[in-house]
């Protein structure tokens, strides 16, 4: 049995932290793809290594640790070297944790809204009133969003409530590239506060969306170092970006 098994999604925002870490420490692992459209995530086994119902879960040496960026955490306190993903001023350490609550907090939450009405939409649309009240109380998490989305999509004020945050995050996000000197979020190295924010970036780019950083010039060249990174490629494998697996989104 492998040392590491990731049960996650191609496709998951979340999922592509944990992938990205693992391949940034060099660590083999097994990886167990869930269909979150079939309710893979909800069976009660899975339910029993992830009582949220959410991707990812990493299991290690027995151990079941969820959530990802506690994930990231777990994998970076285990392998500091020879690149660590945390500063080692306090100062630096502190000030990535707060940006790392801060993605959690506002746009990572923000970007579900455009990927479930531009992507996610087409699961739900066709299913009866009762199959979808029954898939909204399955999910331990997400029933009141999932409830709130309907099989109609977030109302566009929802919508543009989102962009909007996502808008002030972006702008979050230059100011402290600038205010640290770069090139990553807290400063010269990359950290775990970058793998937080890489795929929010990585799907509003997927979405069409990348213009909401236009003028920001600083995201543009983090964007393309993060691409750089060794890691990157293997993350992103096929059938992760969600215009690889919608083709509706697909540009013309
Ligand atoms: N805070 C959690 C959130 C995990 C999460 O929201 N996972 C999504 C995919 S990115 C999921 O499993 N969704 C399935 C569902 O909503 O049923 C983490 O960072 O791991």
């Amino acid at each position: 049995m492998a040392e590491f098994e990731l049960y996650n999604a191609p496709q998951s925002i979340c999922s592509h932290k944990v992938r990205f870490a693992l391949h940034a420490k060099s660590l083999a692992f097994a990886e167990h793809k869930l269909d979150l459209f079939s309710g893979d995530q909800l069976t009660p086994e899975y339910l029993a290594i992830n009582p949220n119902g959410l991707v990812p879960t990493l299991i290690h040496n027995g151990a079941n640790i969820i959530d990802s960026l506690v994930i990231v955490q777990y994998l970076d306190e285990l392998f500091p070297e020879p690149a660590p993903l945390v500063p080692q001023d306090p100062v630096a350490r502190a000030r990535m944790r707060s940006l790392m609550a801060y993605i959690d907090e506002v746009p990572t939450p923000a970007v579900r809204v455009p990927s479930y009405n531009m992507a996610f939409l087409i699961h739900y649309q066709n299913m009866s009133d009762d199959e979808f009240q029954a898939l909204a109380n399955a999910k331990p998490l997400r029933k009141e969003f999932l409830l709130k989305f309907g099989r109609v999509g977030f109302p566009e004020k929802e919508l543009n409530e989102a962009l909007d945050r996502l808008g002030r995050a972006l702008a979050r996000m230059q100011a402290e590239i600038v205010a640290s000197g770069g090139p990553w979020i807290v400063g010269k190295n990359m950290t775990i506060a970058d793998i937080a924010m890489m795929p929010v970036i990585v799907r509003l780019d997927d979405l069409d969306l990348g213009h909401m950083w236009d003028g920001k010039p600083e995201i543009s060249r983090w964007f393309e170092a993060i691409q750089a990174h060794p890691a990157y490629e293997p993350t992103f494998y096929h059938g992760s970006l969600l215009t690889e697996q919608y083709p509706h989104l697909r540009k013309q």
